[in-house]
């Protein structure tokens, strides 16, 4: 609770502009979810996009101005929409900016709200510098806080449910669970000694030449591949046409389950249930780190290719700890996936993620072990929206 006298936080304000793809909006969603689970207060989430929220979590209505779901009030940002008084807090998803009325609002509000800016993850090591650090707003009187995510203390943590640890062991356990997860899928559990693995990337990832080593691979390989870009090199590797969501292609020891887009709740499932997982952008690849399963990390390209830099930080971090075999194998890995020929060249199919897969599989009972402590350490960093409560607590 905030110390005597301090105001008390009553309600959230959390904007969130979809730029493309689902990160912003899974992001934003599951922070909403959890202030209001965690602090009580009232949530709105104010989103610009209801279709890909209904994608993530289909008790959204996308076609509803105004819907209680999951103890948050989901609001459609729209140009004409009615922001009422701004709240006690507000939040701008990724810099996505807030509405100027809004902005206006809340400058003559008393007292003012407390601005929030939610950055995006890195594991450079400058955030931790930034994190928390304000800004005064060029003409209104207003200051706002940029807010940064992180995997270690000094920086605002990564969200994670209450009950996410004790649901996943539970998963993990428990075989009855997840052959019932793939039944309602439509498949049977992959077989106790086949490899599987999730596959969720960008276009450009190195899918055709990985697909081509899992069906060359001296162990069976199930892979599940949710309706995506991935979708398109899987097709081209079997020469079909969209054979559609549920269907099985194989070839030598690989098998491909062909996936719809799944809610949230059910991709966490999958994370789950694989022995490895190919994620991508920023929230796939926070759930895949709390799957606690070995992972694979295609990063949201940037112009100037200063994506690398935010991957390799990653790799840093993350590798700190394991012997360099495995670490060399996984860094190596990773880069041919993301396309990089080793050297910072962009590869075509130039036959590198192939031999780097045959060189990395062999590790994977070490990688578990690794993203299992990974995973208990990431807890360590505290949890975001409980951190962004009491950042906002100490400063109201
Ligand atoms: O969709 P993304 O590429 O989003 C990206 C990133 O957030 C990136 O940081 C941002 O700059 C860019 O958008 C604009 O990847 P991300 O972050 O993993 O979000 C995907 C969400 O979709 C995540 O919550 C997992 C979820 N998902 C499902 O719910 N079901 C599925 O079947 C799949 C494959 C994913």
């Amino acid at each position: 609770m905030a110390g005597a006298g301090k105001a008390v936080i009553r309600c959230w304000d959390v904007f969130c502009r979809v730029v493309d793809n689902y990160g912003d909006a899974a992001v934003c969603w599951r922070l909403a979810q959890q202030l209001a689970s965690a602090r009580g207060g009232a949530v709105r989430i104010w989103i610009d996009n209801l279709e890909v929220l209904h994608a993530l979590f289909p008790e959204v209505a996308p076609g509803k101005s105004r819907q209680r779901v999951a103890g948050v009030e989901v609001c459609a940002w729209t140009q004409d929409a009615d922001f009422e008084a701004p709240a006690d807090v507000v939040v701008d998803g990724f810099g996505g900016g807030l509405p100027e009325r809004y902005l206006e609002a809340m400058a003559g509000r008393s007292p003012r709200p407390l601005w929030i800016t939610l950055e995006y993850l890195s594991a450079e090591s400058w955030v931790a510098g930034h994190h928390g650090l304000p800004s005064r707003h060029p003409r209104l009187a207003l200051e706002r806080y940029f807010f940064f995510p992180g995997f270690f203390p000094g920086t605002g943590g990564l969200l994670r449910e209450a009950d996410l640890e004790a649901r996943r062991d539970e998963f993990q356990r428990q075989a009855d669970l997840r052959a019932r997860f793939w039944r309602n899928l439509g498949f049977a559990p992959p077989l106790p000694e086949a490899i599987a693995a999730s596959v969720f990337c960008y276009s450009g990832a190195a899918v055709a030449e990985t697909l081509d080593a899992w069906a060359s691979g001296v162990k069976a390989l199930v892979a599940a591949v949710p309706r995506g870009p991935a979708r398109a090199p899987v097709e081209a590797f079997f020469g079909v046409v969209d054979p559609g969501d549920g269907k099985v292609l194989r070839r030598g020891s690989l098998e491909v389950r062909l996936l719809p887009f799944l809610p949230q709740r059910r991709y966490d499932e999958l994370l789950w249930a694989c022995d490895w997982n190919f994620v991508r952008g920023e929230d796939s690849f926070v759930r895949a780190q709390w799957a606690a399963r070995p992972l694979v990390w295609h990063i949201y390209p940037q112009q100037a290719r200063t994506h690398w830099v935010k991957l390799d930080a990653f790799l840093d971090v993350y590798c700190a700890g394991l012997e360099s075999e495995p670490a060399a194998a996984l860094r190596a890995f990773w880069h041919a996936w993301n396309g990089s020929g080793g050297n910072g060249t962009v590869h075509a199919a130039n036959g590198v993620a192939g031999p780097a897969w045959h060189a990395l599989w062999p590790h994977s009972l070490r990688l578990r072990k690794h993203a299992e402590t990974w995973a208990a350490r990431l807890a360590a960093a505290g949890e975001l929206a409980e951190n962004l409560a009491r950042f906002c607590d100490e400063r109201l």
